[in-house]
């Protein structure tokens, strides 16, 4: 039987939502801080995804200064209804609190509208289109009352698509099937006339579960479907490789099958460092409910094509190193810089490829927007390498290359001592706070940077033409989301440090892919 591999969308993608219309699959992923934000990709297999724009791609639509790197665009989801996409998100700030938005667009690959400010409280909006048109909204919030009703509960209320502004009464529609646990993450589907709510309980790490309830009429009462959770990988052990499985939406193929998306991870040894990412699992409903991998319960690796779906015919994620040249006239989309767009900092060189990399005083543990662009690390075996000219007039600048998990940074730096000698310095950072790991003076201020990482850890290296010097290595946990915490995966990428118009690095090319 005709396989694909699992997770579909590898590396940091979050909390998906996915919409069919036509023939056409498409799936939005979190972005958090980084910008630009919400990622949209695009199928027709389910099993390929190529990225198609961005939602928030303008800094007007939405403002993400200040937010931590975990805060900001979280879990959003994406609807088609009568010609026009939908997606509702939270913007989620620690100090700010959560403002939720909707945007519109006709084309998913965008332009992607200015938002409307619903008023809704909560976190993971969804929306669901009944068949006589009307849009109804769902979110969590706190519960009222925590102590009988579980931390979390689930409620709805109308969405007027012509104002685009929430109407009439406010339901409250389930505390989830854990009760002691969060529930999150609802969306309603329908099926022979019975509404489907399916959401996310446990948290979204070890104990993170999908569970369900159901209801005649759309606005409650719901019932908890005592199968739940109808998928969790909670119980399995060690050798498993996929944890933390949860937070589904379900689409329907044109070959009549369900399909959900679902977060998960590839913990090695109890810790993660690629992040929450996006895995294909096939649904049957029944009488009872919808029945996630019916044939083994479980989230695979491997798993059965889509009905009516050929085997790709491109290798869907590239089997070696892919070099760019930045020839174009801007990024790829697989780059993000953080909180804000970069051009004033780092841009491709007009005519010439390669990228200038201006330096800038924001440092990358900072809540600004500093010199930096990253793009995820997608597999757990992979190797960087860049090439970057750089001469720093004093020791406080810097420019190299950037390993990045919320607050923990590793970077490879072209740099000088007080005397003028250009060196490498290896550095790990823990919320700014930095330990220098190793310095190499280097004859060279023109050089390869090098990083690669495996199960134990993160390897620097540095070419200079006559060969390669190894700096050190850090322990892959560092890199963890258990260790430094939040909720992205990790970002490989360039960054500069030092006064405004004190210099630019010039970086001719960056390369990534997986090693064996
Ligand atoms: C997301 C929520 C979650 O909104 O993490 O714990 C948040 N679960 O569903 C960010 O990904």
């Amino acid at each position: 039987m005709p396989t694909f591999a699992n997770p579909v969308l590898p590396g940091s993608h979050p909390d998906p939502s996915i919409c069919r219309a036509g023939e056409d699959f498409y799936l939005v992923t979190s972005s958090f801080a980084y910008y630009p934000g919400l990622p949209v990709f695009h199928s027709r297999d389910l099993v390929n995804w190529r990225p198609l724009g961005h939602v928030v791609d303008r800094p007007s639509q939405v403002s993400l200064s200040g937010l931590d790197i975990s805060d900001g665009l979280w879990a959003a989801t994406i609807r088609h209804h009568e010609g026009t996409f939908y997606v509702a998100v939270t913007l989620a700030s620690d100090r700010r609190g959560s403002t939720t938005y909707l945007f519109t667009a006709s084309d998913p690959a965008g332009p992607w509208s200015d938002p409307t400010v619903l008023d809704a409280e909560g976190i993971d909006p969804s929306l669901f289109f009944d068949d006589d048109g009307r849009c109804w909204f769902t979110a969590c919030r706190d519960a009222a009352e925590p102590e009988v009703t579980g931390p979390g509960e689930l409620w709805m209320r109308e969405l007027d698509l012509e104002t685009r502004a929430l109407t009439g009464a406010t339901h409250v529609l389930w505390y989830g099937a854990m009760r002691g646990a969060w529930v999150e993450a609802p969306h309603v589907y329908k099926r022979d006339g019975v509404y489907h709510l399916i959401a996310a309980e446990g948290g979204t790490e070890h104990h993170h579960a999908v569970t369900a309830a159901r209801s005649d009429t759309v606005t409650g009462p719901y019932v908890t479907d005592p199968r739940s959770p109808l998928l969790t990988h909670r119980h399995r052990g060690v050798a498993e490789p996929i944890h933390n499985v949860g937070h589904v939406d379900l689409v329907d193929t044109p070959a009549g099958e369900t399909w959900a998306v679902a977060l998960g991870v590839r913990p090695v040894e109890g810790t993660h460092t690629l992040g929450r990412e996006v895995f294909l699992v096939p649904v049957e409903w029944t009488d009872r409910g919808p029945v996630f991998a019916p044939d083994t319960g479980r989230v695979r690796l491997s798993e059965r094509l889509p009905a009516g779906t050929t085997p790709p015919a491109t290798v869907p994620h590239p089997a070696g190193p892919v070099r760019d040249d930045f020839t174009g006239s801007a990024l790829g989309p697989e780059w993000n810089s953080l909180r804000g767009p970069v051009d004033h900092l780092v841009s491709p060189r007009p005519g010439e490829g390669g990228l200038s990399i201006r330096l800038s005083p924001e440092p990358l543990h900072s809540t600004g927007t500093p010199a930096f662009v990253g793009r995820r690390q997608q597999h757990l075996r992979m190797r960087a390498r860049t090439r970057i000219r750089f001469t720093a007039a004093s020791p406080a600048y810097e420019a190299g290359l950037a390993v990045v998990q919320d607050n923990h940074h590793a970077t490879l730096a072209l740099t000088t001592d007080a005397s003028g000698t250009p060196l490498v310095v290896l550095t790990a950072r823990r919320a700014g706070s930095g330990t220098r790991l190793a310095a190499t003076p280097v004859t060279h201020d023109d050089l390869v940077l090098a990083v690669d990482s495996d199960e134990s850890g993160y390897t620097f290296h540095v070419e200079d033409g006559t060969g390669t010097t190894t700096l050190g290595s850090i322990d892959r946990p560092f890199f963890s989301t258990e260790v430094a915490g939040g909720f992205v995966g990790v970002h490989l990428g360039l960054y500069g440090i030092g006064d405004t118009g004190a210099g630019e690095a010039y970086v001719p090319w960056f390369e990534y892919g997986p090693a064996c």
